[in-house]
């Protein structure tokens, strides 16, 4: 049995950033994450990932990581990291995020015990699949298109996400791709647990605030 308290809950207002996502600028990355996290995001995911990113710079990498997570675990808010498993081992993250195409689920899942997994999953089998392998939920997108994600999919729209609610009641699923504060009502009511977001958040200061307004 794992003993993560991760819920289903977690995914209300799911976080995303690297230096990428803020004109690659650390210093102002962690300005927008600590706003988020005051301003009472449920999850963060970093993903230090693609053009502008620190990726290739290893020690302000994870130097920078580090910061995401001193910020994080400040107000106990869960830290993800995306793709990268031996760093979210060594720094003790909460949990890690993959892809369909980054390391098999169930062999992640013996990597990383009890610290909490998500997978992306674009149909029916690899929900399935994903949930057997031993993930803890599912990123369902994108649903709208994307200026975050250059090898993005087709948008899936909502019928995608309604279709899956339909087929695993009691997954926890988070919604991702495009969704901003006009969305996210109709997000909510196809059935996610909560959305993902990337520039929601880093480019409108007041995104968290006026979520919580919506009262979805
Ligand atoms: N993954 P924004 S879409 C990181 O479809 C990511 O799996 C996606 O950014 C997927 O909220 C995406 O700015 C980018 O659209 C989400």
């Amino acid at each position: 049995m794992r003993l993560n308290v991760f819920g289903r809950e977690n995914l209300k207002l799911y976080f995303i950033m690297g230096s990428q996502d803020v004109d690659g600028r650390p210093e102002q990355a962690l300005q927008v994450l600590k706003n988020a996290l005051i301003d009472g995001i449920t999850l963060f995911q970093w993903r230090e990932k693609g053009v502008g990113s620190l990726q290739n710079q290893p020690e302000a990498y994870e130097q920078f990581a580090c910061a995401c997570l001193a910020l994080c675990r400040e107000h106990a808010v869960p830290f993800i990291v995306n793709d990268d498993v031996a760093l979210a081992l060594k720094l003790h993250a909460d949990g890690v995020h993959i892809g369909q195409d980054d390391a098999h689920v169930a062999a992640t899942r013996a990597l990383i015990g009890n610290k909490i997994l998500g997978v992306s999953a674009h149909s029916v089998e690899e929900v399935a699949s994903a949930m057997a392998m031993g993930a803890d939920y599912v990123g369902l997108g994108p649903i709208y298109p994307t200026v975050s994600k250059m090898d993005a999919n087709a948008p899936t729209g909502l019928v995608w996400l309604k279709q899956a609610r339909a087929a695993f009641p009691d997954v926890a699923m988070v919604a991702i791709g495009g969704i901003n504060l006009e969305r996210a009502p109709e997000v909510f009511a196809a059935g996610a647990d909560g959305i993902a977001v990337i520039s929601a958040i880093c480019r409108h200061r007041d995104f968290v605030r006026d979520f919580y307004q919506l009262g979805v």
